[in-house]
């Protein structure tokens, strides 16, 4: 991850933009490959975060629960640190401008380009590809709506973005060769490795942790209370390396399942994975400090959480602050680009 402030974009020069889907409640994963560098972000530039309503359709679910979990995602955004006044929050179906854009941008992309989606792959593949729906196929150019909208100049997301963000710029370059320079070029902003960019199920180690398509067990949501925490934890698939110099290293390869928790140690306390490695030669004492670290990440988060969480009019009047916000830039890009493919402008 770039820090803040550095690289090519100096305090406060940058647009940020980033989102998430509420599938279900947010995870370790989500958290620390994305959420806490938008928590950073706000102080450094011009940010915008949104609950991507309008995502979580693409895969079945149940409409109750859309908005109950769509109105915990943001309670939770705040809770882990966001700051309304200084970022915009909102949630994406309340700025229309998105699906608007979508459109557009659909009729710049080709199927080929969507077909290649490893994550529409994999989702299509859970349901069988036939029944899977247009939206999920469509789902990355939504995602370059939601970006290019804000001229946001970096997104961060976990590693599993990669290859929805190159679409997004492949997309932004071909609309500006064809029709004029209309938007800004983003960039994804991901975390290096060891970092938190790609946390893996604590039971399956090869996969990344989901909300959706995880295991229960494998994965550590941010609302899990601390024995919950504790017991994922210690039940967490490492290998049977026998103890002593050597067991416990940063080897994702190799190792998935120790390397993701010297991973998540590592994250959690701001050190260096190989550092955080040699520090252990069990994996007992490895998963009971790491399940402590991630107690006392969760703890202040959920604290926080309950509080907001007895007057859901606050997170209400956050989120329609934000779209008013958010819409005033949407829709004079939106302007921008119809204007540009041709569409003949609106009347009053
Ligand atoms: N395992 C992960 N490690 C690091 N970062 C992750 N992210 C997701 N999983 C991990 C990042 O979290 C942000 C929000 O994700 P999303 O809601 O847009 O959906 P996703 O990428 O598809 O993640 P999930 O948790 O697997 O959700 P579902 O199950 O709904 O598809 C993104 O920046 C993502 O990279």
């Amino acid at each position: 991850m770039r820090r803040v402030g550095l690289g090519n974009y100096p305090l406060g020069v940058a647009t940020v933009l980033s989102g998430i889907q509420p599938t279900a409640a947010p995870h370790l994963g989500n958290y620390l490959g994305a959420l806490r560098w938008w928590v950073e972000f706000q102080d450094a530039h011009d940010a915008y975060y949104c609950v991507v309503d309008l995502h979580a359709l693409t895969v079945a679910g149940d409409p109750a629960e859309l908005t109950r979990a769509t109105t915990t995602m943001a309670t939770l955004l705040l809770a882990a640190g966001l700051d309304p006044g200084r970022c915009t929050l909102f949630v994406q179906s309340h700025v229309p401008e998105h699906a608007e854009l979508a459109w557009l941008l659909e009729c710049t992309a080709s199927m080929g380009e969507l077909a290649r989606m490893t994550q529409f792959k994999d989702k299509a593949a859970r349901g069988g590809e036939g029944s899977a729906r247009v939206g999920l196929f469509a789902y990355p150019v939504l995602m370059a709506a939601d970006i290019l909208l804000y001229d946001a100049n970096l997104v961060p997301v976990g590693d599993d973005q990669r290859q929805h963000l190159e679409l997004t710029r492949v997309l932004a370059q071909r609309w500006n060769t064809r029709y004029g320079q209309t938007f800004t070029v983003p960039e994804a902003a991901i975390a290096p490795p060891g970092k938190g960019a790609r946390i893996m199920d604590l039971q399956d180690p090869r996969r990344k942790m989901s909300k959706t398509a995880g295991s229960p067990a494998g994965t550590v949501f941010l609302l899990d209370d601390p024995k919950t925490v504790e017991h994922k934890l210690k039940r967490a698939v490492t290998d049977t390396d026998p103890p002593g110099p050597g067991a416990v290293r940063w080897d994702p390869e190799h190792k998935p399942g120790v390397s993701n928790l010297v991973e998540l140690l590592a994250a959690l306390t701001g050190r260096q994975p190989e550092e955080v490695a040699s520090s252990y030669q069990s994996y007992g004492r490895l998963k009971s400090d790491t399940a402590q670290a991630v107690i006392a990440t969760l703890e202040p988060v959920q604290k926080r959480y309950r509080e907001l969480s007895e007057d859901p009019g606050v997170v209400r009047s956050v989120l329609a602050t934000g779209a008013e916000r958010a819409r005033e830039v949407a829709s004079r890009t939106l302007a921008r680009a119809r204007q540009a493919i041709g569409l003949l402008p609106r009347q009053g």
